[in-house]
């Protein structure tokens, strides 16, 4: 039987697309839903904000999200570095596999299967604004505006594509959380109606050199928060390289930038005491705000400078392990303080799809890009897999389909969430499915429950040697119960019971009672190497600094 064009415009203006694409497909949804991928840089799950003990300031929306979502407690990445991690996601596959294995090596390639082109291959409209960090045009969307690189706080730039298919840079006024969020809004109002959407909302916050809004300053009462117990970790009972790392909050913060001290209000003969070698940069975003906003933001931190002069004066800050703990408390405020923006941004998200009435039709995810050290190891940044940089923060939400107020406890990786979106919007079919190495998360979310023939390890992958933060290249997997790791450039490997040393203070790798542990271990780890088809010389030999990989799929 043949149809008239006609005809059939008839019958979509009476179910629309989105509507009939699912009844022809036997997925889960009877409606595609929303999509709203809310993806912030460098989120500490130790600060997600869900619940009281892990706020250390007030997150009332985070809150919010978690008790009419799910929370993921164990969520992890596989290469714990913003754009790897974001290749993972985009593609649902390794790093090995997807080609991005550490920024700055070589552009994502954007020809490769993704969830969002799958998506819009499915009919979704789709759009991203804000942090991308793939070096390439971001392919899959309809609409896009990214920031250059890391982006800027203040009055930050994007860059789009003109008519002739140009990149062109824009300054836009504000600040970048608040910006990227009128950018989605904006774009969800002028969005058709009667077809889903995917709109990734990439925040900058509250990535490194960690600048809260102005309104913000000062609201962040850091004086009841404490450091954490291994905070002055001394690296005792681990790999010999773990000393050598250069992420530490008491030697490699840069003093007039991430701790926004004055450098002209620090006294000259002061000025060696207080900068680390080779750390004495100044805030380079501070430069892009006006004269009135400089001056609040400078009145602000000169109450900050002034504590540091006077506990250099007192002597009181002259005990290194004082002044690194000055340091954290000045890192802490900073980095909640980003938060604040980034909470307000999901309020006003929420609220939006509230008002327009899309709110159970619409699953919302909220994923940092990697973990974060808040002080655990002395450390800030990300890169190892001590379990603060490797798990990330994850909340699914979609009201009448994921139970509300769950915690889960099963373990997750940022390979799963193309499958579980894909799936979602059934568009799940055995061509898209097969690019995924990552498992659809529906049936943990919709149940909250962990299926019965889950997986029980995870593979990770650190690829960067030894970069900026002298992380080394290692891999690794985790299991319910332990973390091994090979660090391929010195050759060592640590193995934390998790259970017994959540902290991660002592390697067991040698311990003769975990003998039969480690050969488990090891097997799995060859195992889970084997299935996810990691080249056998991957990560590379022992000293090799730069391993290619091309995409395949
Ligand atoms: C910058 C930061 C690093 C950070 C990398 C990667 N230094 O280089 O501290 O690890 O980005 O971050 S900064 O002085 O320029 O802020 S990532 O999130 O993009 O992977
Ligand atoms: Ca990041």
């Amino acid at each position: 039987m043949k149809f008239s064009g006609s005809f059939l415009a008839g019958i979509l203006l009476l179910f629309p697309l989105s509507t009939v694409k699912a009844q022809q497909n036997d997925a889960r949804p009877t409606k595609q839903p929303n999509i709203l991928f809310i993806i912030t840089d460098d989120h500490a799950y130790q600060t997600l904000g869900t619940t009281k003990s892990d706020s250390p300031t007030p997150l009332p929306n985070f809150n919010k999200l978690a008790k009419q979502g799910m929370v993921f407690d164990r969520s992890y990445c596989a290469n714990s570095l913003c754009g790897p991690s974001r290749a993972c996601i985009l593609t649902g596959r390794h790093s090995h596999m997807n080609g991005f294995v550490y920024n700055g090596q070589r552009p994502f390639d954007g020809s490769q299967p993704t969830y969002p082109k799958m998506l819009q291959k499915a009919g979704y409209q789709t759009a991203l604004f804000g942090k991308w960090h793939l070096e390439s045009n971001p392919t899959g969307f309809d609409k896009w505006e990214i920031f250059p690189g890391q982006g800027s706080y203040f009055n930050p730039d994007f860059i789009s594509i003109d008519e002739k298919g140009k990149r062109q840079t824009k300054r836009v006024n504000g600040y970048a959380t608040d910006v990227v969020t009128d950018k989605c809004i904006e774009w969800m109002e002028q969005r058709d109606k009667n077809r889903p959407f995917l709109l990734v909302v990439g925040h900058k916050a509250p990535h490194r050199a960690w600048c809260p809004a102005l309104r913000h300053l000062g609201k962040v009462d850091v004086s009841k928060l404490t450091p954490p117990k291994n905070f002055h970790d001394n690296y005792a009972n681990r790999p010999e390289f773990l000393k050598k790392n250069a992420q530490t909050v008491a030697n490699h913060m840069a003093i007039f930038s991430d701790l926004k001290v004055l450098k002209n209000q620090v006294p000259e003969n002061m000025r060696k005491d207080v900068i680390s070698p080779g750390y004495g940069w100044e805030l380079g975003d501070v430069n892009r705000l006006s004269p009135e906003e400089k001056k609040i933001w400078t009145d602000y931190y000169s109450k900050r400078t002034k504590s540091l002069v006077d506990g250099m004066k007192s002597g009181k800050l002259k005990d290194p392990k004082k002044f690194a703990e000055w340091k954290w408390y000045a890192y802490i405020e900073d980095y909640l303080g980003c938060l604040l923006s980034v909470d307000e941004s999901i309020g006003r998200l929420m609220k939006y799809l509230d008002k327009e009435g899309i709110s159970r039709d619409t699953l919302v995810i909220y994923c940092g890009d990697q973990g974060f050290y808040m002080g655990e190891h002395g450390m800030y940044d990300k890169r190892w897999i001590f379990e603060e940089s490797f798990r990330m923060p994850l909340i699914m939400r979609w009201p009448g389909t994921i139970p509300a107020g769950v915690r889960n406890n099963t373990i997750v990786q940022n390979i799963d969430y193309a499958p579980t979106m894909i799936t979602a919007a059934g568009a799940n079919t055995p061509e898209n499915m097969k690019t995924f190495q990552g498992l659809s998360l529906l049936p943990v979310a919709t149940t909250g429950k962990t299926p019965k023939d889950w997986r029980d390890a995870i593979y990770y992958c650190f690829y960067e040697n030894p970069g900026e933060h002298n992380a080394p290249r290692h891999d690794g997997i985790r299991t319910e119960r332990y973390t091994l790791s090979y660090i391929w450039t010195s050759d060592e490997w640590m193995l934390f019971d998790m259970k017994k040393d959540p902290s991660q203070m002592r390697n067991v790798f040698n311990d003769p009672q975990y003998k039969s542990v480690v050969q488990s271990l090891q097997k799995k780890y060859h195992e889970l190497r084997t299935n996810y088809r990691v080249p056998e010389n991957s990560p590379g030999p022992v000293g090799t600094p730069k391993p290619k990989f091309e995409a395949s799929w």
